[in-house]
């Protein structure tokens, strides 16, 4: 019987002599590209030269060394009769083993004075064609990719009498496909920096590009940062400004929230994010007179259109949390909606499109450097989702889960009465926690949210947090505060400090009280607690839902303190019962959704 033959082509060349010893010493035929064979033929071991077998000599400058029908026939050819008559044929031997590591182009990549063309001589081709060859025929040939294998090998080898077994093939094939499936990553990697992106001027990025460099990562120190995607364009372009890593986190998550409100409500949506959780969503329902008032809106010259309306609601229900905020709109952006946003502290907005007057407006907002993101609405992401964490890749399918009326029809309470409005809010307000920070539970009223409770590791502190939200913000609906007299010239941001504290209560001392009532024309007495409590009172029909179930009943009962008629929240707690039957102390509909919502 012929001598099993081994194909070794290595750059990293650490232990080559003692692996090729072993073989050797075992009765194994050694074949080796140019330099392998010689380094290992100096150290007097036989070995002959590949193109020996092949009869072609090294060419191309050693661009083509092993590409050769010799050399892949005799690897992929499998023990089946016709695959020998083939070699039969040719004169070719099966190859047992092959012994390969690549070109090392991540470092020559990482030199500081690469060229294009220094990266490109170091793809590797016939390297990552023996891998795949041998890891393909791994049935009954071994790839040896990594020298930390070889000592186990040839051990394996000695002791099987040449035959390692399947499982060690098997184990040895799937780490060359990791080996070729990095490399060629790192190609794609580089190739996508050279050709598929554009560094951030607004006119380069209006055509399609599939990689943008960041100017850093979620800080500063986090440098390089980039955003890619691995098939097709991005899907969206830069219209002006340059977005930052935070900035895309935003952008596509309220895009997302936005996009699947109005497919939902069928009506205009907006979001106002801040660090990837929403400060404000709405849908577009129209604000009555004091509502105007208390969003900020009531000195707009345009009218409010649908869409405006949306944002309004969005962006004045926690002016707190919005401020400097990434705005999200489902559908064009209008001049009404752009006036409203350039008179706010705003980080940057994704929309579907402008009209031509938004785009002005926009564009000369934050001296020409605001983020403006027009996002393609056809747009579809992958069903799965990656992300990368200390290292570890983490896959799941993306939340595909469906928003709507729906969801809410199991009421487990005695009271059944869900009105359509109700479930608007309660479409709104579930459809925002999907795209939060869990654990979530949002409040919601008038197709707007009125306070969201977002990354708190106990739900109670989470439905205490957006009812404490959505107390602030009825108690900014209230007569006194409607009518705090703010001197001329004080700037939005201002006022909405200064009714934040007053609404609060905050208990205010020397230069910050000072400050505080330097803003108004004359005293601003504080709101009494009976007055609060008076006013709460006043506040009713709100929906609620949380992303998870319930562990206690606190929640229901904390919820009905600020006014919520609608609860919405999956079940499974052991103390379902019990909050049911708080639920129904409070004669609130509460609907099991058996989805449960957690974001990360
Ligand atoms: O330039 S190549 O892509 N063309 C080839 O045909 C080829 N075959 C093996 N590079 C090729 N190799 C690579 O050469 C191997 O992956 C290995 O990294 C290196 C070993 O070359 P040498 O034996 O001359 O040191």
């Amino acid at each position: 019987m012929s001598k099993p033959i081994a194909l070794l082509s290595v750059y990293d060349k650490t232990d080559l002599l003692h692996l090729a010893k072993g073989l050797e010493s075992a009765g194994v035929r050694l074949l080796g590209s140019g330099g392998t064979a010689k380094k290992i033929r100096e150290a007097g071991i036989p070995i002959e030269d590949v193109s020996d077998i092949t009869k072609a000599p090294e060419m191309l400058g050693g661009r083509v060394k092993t590409l050769h029908p010799t050399v892949h026939g005799g690897i992929l050819a499998r023990s089946i009769e016709s695959d020998e008559k083939d070699l039969q044929a040719q004169g070719i031997s099966p190859i047992s083993i092959v012994v390969c590591n690549l070109y090392p182009f991540t470092e020559t990549i990482s030199k500081p004075n690469c060229t294009l063309a220094d990266a490109v001589e170091e793809i590797d081709i016939g390297g990552v064609t023996l891998l795949r060859a041998a890891a393909k025929n791994h049935a009954r040939v071994s790839i040896l990719s990594d020298p930390s294998d070889y000592k186990e090998f040839l051990e394996a080898w000695t002791k099987g009498n040449g035959d390692v077994g399947q499982t060690v093939r098997s184990k040895l094939a799937l780490k060359a496909f990791e080996m070729t499936a990095k490399y060629d990553e790192a190609i794609s990697g580089y190739f996508r920096q050279q050709y598929a992106s554009a560094e951030l001027s607004a006119e380069q990025l209006a055509g399609p590009v599939q990689r943008m460099t960041l100017r850093y990562g979620a800080n500063p120190h986090q440098k390089p940062a980039q955003a890619y995607v691995t098939e097709g364009p991005l899907p969206f372009k830069v219209l002006c400004g340059s977005p930052g890593y935070i900035n895309l986190l935003d952008a596509l998550n309220s895009y997302a929230l936005v996009k699947e409100l109005q497919e939902a409500l069928n009506l205009p949506a907006a979001a106002s994010f801040k660090h990837v959780s929403p400060a404000g969503a709405a849908v577009g329902v129209e604000l009555d007179e004091t509502e105007k008032k208390v969003y900020g809106v009531d000195d707009l010259k345009e009218p409010l259109t649908p869409l405006a309306s949306a944002y309004a609601r969005a962006r004045g229900a926690d002016r707190m949390s919005s401020f400097g905020d990434f705005v999200a709109l489902s559908a064009p952006c209008d001049l009404a909606t752009a006036r409203i946003i350039s008179r706010e502290v705003s980080d940057g907005i994704i929309a579907p499109g402008y009209s031509k007057e938004a785009l002005d407006v926009l564009s000369k907002k934050k001296g020409g450097k605001y983020c403006v993101l027009e996002i393609d609405p056809n747009y579809t992401p992958p069903e799965v989702e990656t992300k990368q964490v200390y290292g570890v890749h983490l896959q799941q399918k993306r939340n595909d889960s469906k928003i709507d009326s729906q969801l809410f029809q199991n009421i487990v309470t005695k009271n059944k009465d869900l009105p359509s409005g109700a479930i608007t809010d309660l479409i709104v307000a579930t459809l925002a926690l999907k795209y939060t920070q869990s654990n979530s539970v949002a409040y919601a009223f008038h197709g707007s949210i009125i306070g969201i409770g977002a990354g708190q590791q106990s739900r109670i502190h989470c439905t205490r947090l957006a009812g404490g939200k959505a107390d602030l913000w009825w108690l900014r609906h209230h007569p006194r505060v409607l009518a705090i007299p703010f001197k001329k010239g004080v700037k939005r941001a201002e006022k909405a400090n200064a009714i934040d504290l007053y609404v609060s209560g905050e208990e205010l001392e020397g230069g910050e009280k000072e400050h505080w009532e330097s803003l108004f024309e004359g005293p601003v007495e504080p709101l009494t607690s009976t007055e609060k409590k008076e006013w709460a009172a006043k506040l009713d029909g709100v929906a609620c839902s949380s992303d998870a179930f319930f562990p206690f009943p606190d929640n229901v009962h904390r919820a009905r303190k600020s006014g919520v008629k609608y609860l919405a929240a999956p079940n499974g707690s052991v103390m379902d019962e019990e909050c049911i039957k708080a639920a129904d102390e409070h004669d609130i509909v509460f609907a099991h959704t058996s989805l449960r919502l957690f974001h990360h």
